[in-house]
């Protein structure tokens, strides 16, 4: 088909063409010799008088054709154009002014909550305490009405420490002075006033998600960006955060149902933190979320993603909406205040968490927790000034 429409193309202008020249050519064929001057002279005239009048017919009918098509052009019906709204208008990525860049998450609808009722939880993660279960449930439509822009990626320390160059901000870490959750030297849980966003006790890099970070912190730094560039910053609610995570998906993790597929997408306890980790054991609780003396060992998932400890942010592959790092690395601060019942009164539109509260949401999991941590709908939080290891976040732009 495409050769035969090619030559249909190329062969009908030339055909039309050469009857044009043969006609306006034979003229100057002709032997004067054989006429008087009179008929050559009345000849041009003629051919002279035949040209305007055949150019004016030209313009006429080009003019006739000017005017039938502005009347259909006028009186065909408007066809809607694909980005006619503001919303479409929007660029689908925007890059800020401290290189941040940020994805478009278009507004939509999502069920909200666990997938799965208690005895599926826990037999897939026979681990899990019961008692962090109600809190998903129940299950809940919510509807995101307007879409959002949201960091592609969680706040990189080197992204941190210019917030705090530039704005003079002193972390609630070094303000109160108290010790904070972190690792040992030889792996241990400790307690310690040292630790600093920028010391964590492992070796970072500037491209690493910041740990330690407060709620407080978190929203300095929007704050301080809302400032700086004269647009709306924060931190994303919970509902946006699991919503944006889910990305359209309905499973326990975007990626599926099985942790494993987690590998290549997220930066888990995986077999390279096994390996810095022999031995370790998770306590097994009861039904009503008391520990029950038992322990199995450690559900490190067994494939590689090569870091035992945070990962440059980005390193993996994104989710369907273009985020990164959504399921651990360090977990995401939200806006919301956290309620253990807020899902059985939460409005289907924009839920924006309890009016008050204690502890703030925290969402995602990180590098170090087990797979039933790292599922979408995993709620967790702590008081606004608390910060341990693993705690940071992403930013919202209205
Ligand atoms: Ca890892
Ligand atoms: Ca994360």
């Amino acid at each position: 088909m495409r050769i035969g429409d090619h030559r249909v193309n190329q062969i009908q202008p030339q055909g039309g063409c050469s009857i044009k020249v043969k006609t306006k050519s034979s003229p100057r064929t002709c032997d004067a010799s054989k006429r008087s001057l009179l008929v050559p002279c009345l000849n041009r005239f003629h051919l002279f008088f035949e040209e305007i009048i055949m150019q004016s017919k030209a313009r006429c009918w080009t003019l006739m054709l000017m005017v039938v098509s502005a009347a259909v052009a006028l009186s065909a019906p408007k066809e809607e154009p694909k980005f006619a709204s503001a919303d479409q208008a929007e660029p689908d990525a925007i890059t800020n002014s401290i290189g941040m860049k940020l994805v478009r998450i278009p507004a939509g609808e999502f069920m909200m909550g666990a997938e799965e009722d208690r005895d599926a939880t826990m037999a897939a993660f026979p681990y899990a305490d019961p008692a962090l279960l109600p809190r998903e449930w129940p299950r809940h439509k919510v509807r995101v009405t307007k879409p959002f822009y949201m960091g592609q990626h969680e706040v990189t320390l080197g992204q941190f420490m210019t917030f705090l160059r530039h704005a003079g901000y002193k972390i609630d870490a070094e303000r109160d002075g108290k010790p904070m959750t972190g690792y040992g030297k030889n792996g241990e849980i400790i307690e310690s006033t040292a630790f600093r966003p920028w010391a964590p006790g492992w070796k970072v890099e500037l491209d690493h998600p910041v740990g330690y970070v407060s709620w407080n912190d978190a929203v300095a730094f929007c704050d301080w960006l809302s400032r700086k560039e004269g647009k709306k910053y924060r931190l994303p609610t919970e509902a946006e955060w699991e919503y944006a995570c889910r990305a359209g998906t309905t499973s326990r993790y975007h990626t599926g149902n099985d942790p494993e597929e987690l590998i290549g997408f997220a930066n888990t306890a995986d077999a390279d933190r096994a390996a810095e980790f022999p031995g370790k054991t998770v306590d097994v609780f009861d039904k009503s979320g008391k520990k029950t003396g038992k322990q199995i060992p450690y559900p490190f998932l067994s494939g590689h993603d090569g870091y035992a400890w945070t990962a440059p942010v980005g390193r993996f592959r994104p989710n369907r909406f273009g985020l990164y790092d959504m399921h651990g690395n360090s977990w995401e601060w939200c806006s919301d205040w956290f309620g253990e019942d807020y899902y059985g009164k939460s409005p289907v539109e924009d839920p924006q968490g309890p009016p008050t509260g204690t502890s703030r949401v925290s969402r995602g999991g990180a590098f170090d927790n087990t797979p039933f941590t790292l599922r979408c709908a995993r709620r967790d939080g702590g008081t606004p000034e608390s910060r341990d290891c693993h705690d940071g976040f992403r930013v919202v732009r209205e």
